[in-house]
């Protein structure tokens, strides 16, 4: 009884389908009801009303693997009103992901894997980091054109390795939101034909009915923006869902929104229609009487019935097997899995001293940017209207237009924060490395998408010119003053500021071989003098997030000035794991984890403690991270114990890209390799290493008994060496 997802329409359904449908949508609606009413908060009355929305995308037309969240092949799925993420939790569930029934018991709980907006990175099959409405939309536009882009390049007759659709679910919110408009007006440009957006027409935000705020006639606007359109009456008609589905796939030449008609916590006798079942749980009464309205078996909370947990556990067969057809075609291509070509930073220019050389670093930028690009055809993006200016352009890399998306140059139009969250899409998809621009002071305009990036490690680079000096001409609105400041406040963001085109040219190596987050290089309009190299240090200081140019005469400066351009998440656990383990260690990380300030254990602050479901980052300002290095000297343990290497951690060099400094054990192999006091490793069999969290992932316990080639930096001389990873100590 199940369709095919090849999009026929539904035979008229027996008796008995009928029933096993509404069993199978009603598991859903209680769901949603019990996990919120479990934790008494969050949102269940979206989840209900789009239950049957979810039970026909997922059983009739999504293409995707519960055993596999990652196929490549896979339609992508954007829950962009991310607070109903209860759907999300219960189709994953349903469909046997790596999601357990306990994980829903546990929705909005510390360190679950439900938290109240979903995250990408956390729960299985979880596409996008949503909650900030519009973001969403934009994300998927992103997917959608990277989809047309690799399909256009890979796809030849008969191979089709890169057909799927993007889906993306978005409330009244998501369109209200300007972001959204900025990015479903490309789309319709564009023509992603593949793209398919579901409206859920609830007419009810957390303020009341729409009607207060909201008359626009979304059919027509999405029809002027190019996209077709089509209407559910009824978002309980599953045939009408369907038919609208599968007439939106047949519709190749241009994007699908279809518009649901739905009733907010759908079955509930007296919070149906009402703005209270957005963002509150129904009451224990409340929930009760639904069940017994919607003719649910049991009163036992988070009950699921055999029947429908067998119907929709069909996922997993049909997943294996679509999954198994695509791989057929599939012929690894390097791009597809992320991997850098070999050499690919071979030729990069060199610069030379002044007066001859002297340019913009947007100039060298646009140098630089074009000698890699041959080499990573993945680069691909723009800006938004000011390519001539940020001088990202590739050349000779045509222009994404509708029907040319494999093209490389993406022209946003006038839209960052559109073209923001589409880079985020783009990097969510993958087999692209997206690239976006415009003048710093409009950095502002993207924040949204920028702060999400970073969040999610996500490997977009942001190239942002005319930075504060020299810039005027152009009077006080167009002058950056806090954007720099505001920009290195944002955790995970790598924001750097190269000095001169020598270092533009490192910066741009370091945001190519950054790929846990987003890389923004602050450029200048005008012409700075090229640092005469033979006299000064090697630019590749730039990797460790600072290096001394010019030490003063005789060592001793007369004053000093700080100039730290980053200072990263010094270390990281994902989930568990390390974190846990120094918060046993030290009573300051123990106050870290409580959130807030992080003390040591005189009571002076050293860091704060940035925390959320899904990460703990310890955000530490540069001018205490001797403080933190003193106190994980002191108590070293884990770093030691873990690592089984004889390295500890007791200097943090930067949080940057790079460099972490060790100390040896004198009886440790790392001594007995030649590893120095002081040494500061900037890569790990051939990957820079990006702050110590990332070097702790690197040396997982896995890593036991492989041979690693360490890369150092002793001052200026470059060091490589061949260790073995020794067994784990037994932890003191
Ligand atoms: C950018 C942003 N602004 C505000 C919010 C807070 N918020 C969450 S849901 C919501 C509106 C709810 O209405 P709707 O989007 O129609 O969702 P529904 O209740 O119908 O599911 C708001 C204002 C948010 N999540 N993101
Ligand atoms: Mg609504």
């Amino acid at each position: 009884m199940t369709k095919p997802v090849s999009g026929a329409a539904p035979s008229p359904p027996t008796a008995r389908a009928a029933s096993l449908d509404q069993l199978c949508i009603n598991t859903v609606r209680a769901l949603a009801m019990d996990a919120v009413q479990r934790a008494d908060s969050g949102h269940p009355g979206t989840a209900m009303a789009l239950a049957p929305v979810a039970y026909v995308l997922w059983q009739r037309h999504l293409r995707y693997n519960p055993a596999n969240p990652d196929w490549f092949g896979r339609d992508r799925f954007v829950l962009s009103a991310g607070h109903a993420c209860m759907l999300l939790y219960a189709a994953l569930y349903l469909t046997g992901y790596d999601l357990s029934l306990d994980d829903i018991k546990q929705f909005r709980q510390w360190g679950s894997r439900t938290p109240g907006h979903s995250e990408h990175g956390l729960t299985p099959g979880v596409e996008a980091t949503t909650g900030p409405l519009g973001q969403g939309v934009g994300n998927a536009v992103g997917m959608a054109l990277a989809e047309a882009h690799l399909a256009q390049l890979f796809n030849r007759p008969g191979h089709s390795v890169v057909d799927h659709h993007t889906y993306f679910l978005a409330s009244d919110g998501d369109l209200m939101e300007g972001v959204s408009h900025e990015a479903c007006s490309l789309a319709g440009h564009l023509r992603l034909g593949r793209l398919i957006g579901i409206y859920d027409d609830n007419r009810i935000t957390i303020d009341g009915k729409t009607d207060i705020t909201f008359s626009d006639d979304t059919a027509k606007r999405f029809e002027s923006y190019g996209w077709h359109v089509e209407r559910v009456a009824d978002g309980n008609d599953l045939g009408a869902l369907d038919a609208a589905l599968a007439a939106a796939r047949r519709v190749a030449d241009r994007p699908s929104l279809i518009i649901v008609r739905t009733h907010i916590a759908f079955g509930s006798p007296h919070k149906q229609d009402t703005p209270e079942a957005h963002g509150a749980p129904l009451g224990e009464d409340e929930v009760k009487l639904t069940k017994q309205r919607l003719g649910w078996p049991s009163l036992e909370p988070f009950h699921v019935p055999d029947d429908a947990l067998a119907h929709w556990r069909l996922a997993r067969e049909r997943g294996a097997r679509l999954e198994a057809e695509w791989s057929k075609k599939y012929d690894a291509y390097r791009r597809l899995t992320g991997r850098l070509a070999e050499g690919w930073d071979e030729g990069l220019p060199t610069f030379g001293p002044p007066p001859g050389d002297a340019q913009a670093t947007r100039a060298a930028s646009g140098k630089v940017l074009n000698v890699i690009a041959p080499k990573l055809p993945e680069l691909v993006g723009g800006s938004a209207d000011l390519a001539s200016s940020t001088n990202v352009v590739f050349k000779n890399g045509g222009d994404v237009s509708a029907g040319t998306w494999g093209a490389r140059n993406v022209h946003f139009g006038v839209r960052e924060h559109g073209m923001g969250a589409i880079l985020n899409g783009l990097a969510l998809h993958g087999g692209v490395r997206p690239v976006g621009s415009t003048f710093l002071i409009f950095s502002d305009y993207m924040r949204p998408p920028i702060r999400l990036a970073a969040l999610c490690d996500l490997p977009v680079i942001y190239v942002f010119t005319h930075d504060s000096i020299g810039l005027g001409e152009d009077g006080p609105t167009h002058q950056p003053i806090e954007q720099l400041a505001a920009l290195r406040a944002v955790p995970n963001l790598v924001v750097i500021r190269p000095a001169d085109a020598t270092e533009t040219v490192e910066a741009w190596r370091m945001a190519i071989l950054s790929r846990a987050g987003p890389v923004a290089l602050v450029l200048t309009r005008q012409k700075v003098p090229v640092i005469d190299r033979a006299k000064y240090a090697p630019a590749n200081g730039v990797r460790l997030g600072g290096y001394v140019l010019a030490d003063a005469r005789d060592g001793k400066p007369a004053a000093s000035l700080g100039a730290v351009s980053f200072v990263g998440p010094p270390w990281r656990s994902l989930r568990g794991g390390l974190i846990d383990a120094r918060i046993e260690l030290d009573a300051g990380l123990r106050r870290a984890s409580e959130g807030g300030l992080a003390l040591d254990a005189e009571g002076r602050t050293f860091g704060m403690a940035v925390f959320g479901p899904r990460r703990r980052t310890l955000v530490i300002p540069m001018a205490t991270i001797g403080r933190v290095a003193e106190i994980l000297a002191a108590k070293g343990r884990i770093a030691r114990g873990y690592l089984g290497l004889g390295l500890q951690p007791v200097k943090l060099d930067s949080g940057g890209i790079g460099a972490m400094a060790i100390s040896v054990d004198a009886k440790g192999p790392g001594a007995a390799a030649g590893v120095r006091q002081g040494d500061v490793i900037v890569a790990w069999n051939g990957e820079a290493i990006r702050g110590v969290h990332h070097l702790l992932r690197a040396l997982g316990p896995d890593s036991v008994g492989s041979t690693v080639t360490l890369s150092l930096r002793r001052a200026a001389e470059p060091l490589e060496l061949k260790l073995t990873i020794g067994e784990r100590p037994e932890s003191q």
